[in-house]
């Protein structure tokens, strides 16, 4: 009963480790901090009652009392400094991707990226699928990995819905089109700009199939409310298929359009079209 209650006031979790340690990091907070508040109210109730105003009763007049006082600044410095090294401590395991299980060790999370760079955080073993997440007014588009070697074209996407495997690190890399969006799935962990020029990374691993909701969290415009996302994760062996398949009918859908593009450059006479 007290658990859902808090869970109410607390950060959404449960969907990938980042996300339960940035939720469990505010809980510790929270109990210290109502411990602290019950004292402090109790105290001051306790004292109304007690010592109100009685005919006749003259209050007590001390004049500061310096072990109370020691005693409280120490006491309140002992608790900042408490929050803050465990806060520290945990950092890591919110800022830096896991390896990916093996379970989720299937085509999907060979695509083994090296990245020179000291924001992008990647798995101990340097192994993640990497998504690139476009911001653009009012549909975040994702990215996937498989784009052709020659040009760098042709890698599958989708639009609102990621489709991620389980048991796999994805790691994101977050960009924006036109203004400033921000991509946020609180079950996922923390909210993330996506910034013009700029690129954001986050990441997460979600142990069990399940679709994951949420939303565009920084006003971009008029279609802001409507500007939702959804993460659907599926076992990995269904994600390699899905993943192929997209690929497939994209090769497709390029292969019919070149042939469109050379019966139109082939058009002679009046029904020629120009720049087709
Ligand atoms: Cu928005």
């Amino acid at each position: 009963m007290i658990n859902s209650t808090l869970a109410f006031f607390t950060p959404q979790s449960g969907g990938s480790s980042n996300a339960n340690q940035i939720d469990s990091l505010y809980k510790i907070t929270l109990y210290v901090a109502l411990v602290i508040f019950v004292a402090v109210e109790g105290a001051l109730l306790y004292a109304l009652i007690r010592f109100r105003a009685r005919k006749g009763a003259v209050a007590a007049q001390i004049r500061g009392n310096n072990r109370l006082e020691v005693g409280w600044t120490v006491a309140a410095a002992v608790v900042l400094v408490g929050l803050a090294v465990l806060t520290f401590a945990k950092l890591s395991s919110i800022q830096d991707p896991t390896n990916t299980s093996p379970d989720g060790d299937t085509l999907a999370s060979q695509s083994g990226l090296v990245f020179a760079s000291t924001e992008r955080k990647l798995p101990p073993n340097g192994k993640s699928l990497n998504i690139t997440v476009i911001g653009k007014q009012f549909i975040w588009q994702y990215v996937y990995p498989g784009a052709n070697e020659r040009d760098g074209l042709g890698a599958p996407y989708s639009y609102e819905e990621m489709v991620v495997p389980t048991e796999t690190t994805v790691t994101l890399d977050i960009v924006s089109q036109d203004v400033v969006h921000s991509w946020w799935i609180p079950e996922l962990g923390g909210k993330f700009q996506a910034v013009p020029g700029y690129h954001n990374y986050t990441w997460f691993k979600i142990p069990k199939p399940g679709i994951y909701r949420g939303q565009c969290a920084a006003l971009c415009g008029r279609g802001h409310a409507r500007m939702i996302a959804t993460v659907k994760a599926v076992p990995p062996a269904q994600f390699d298929a899905w993943l192929a398949y997209q690929k497939q009918e994209l090769k497709e859908a390029n292969a019919e359009a070149a042939v469109e593009r050379a019966k139109l450059n082939s058009q002679t006479g009046p029904e020629r079209v120009e720049n087709p």
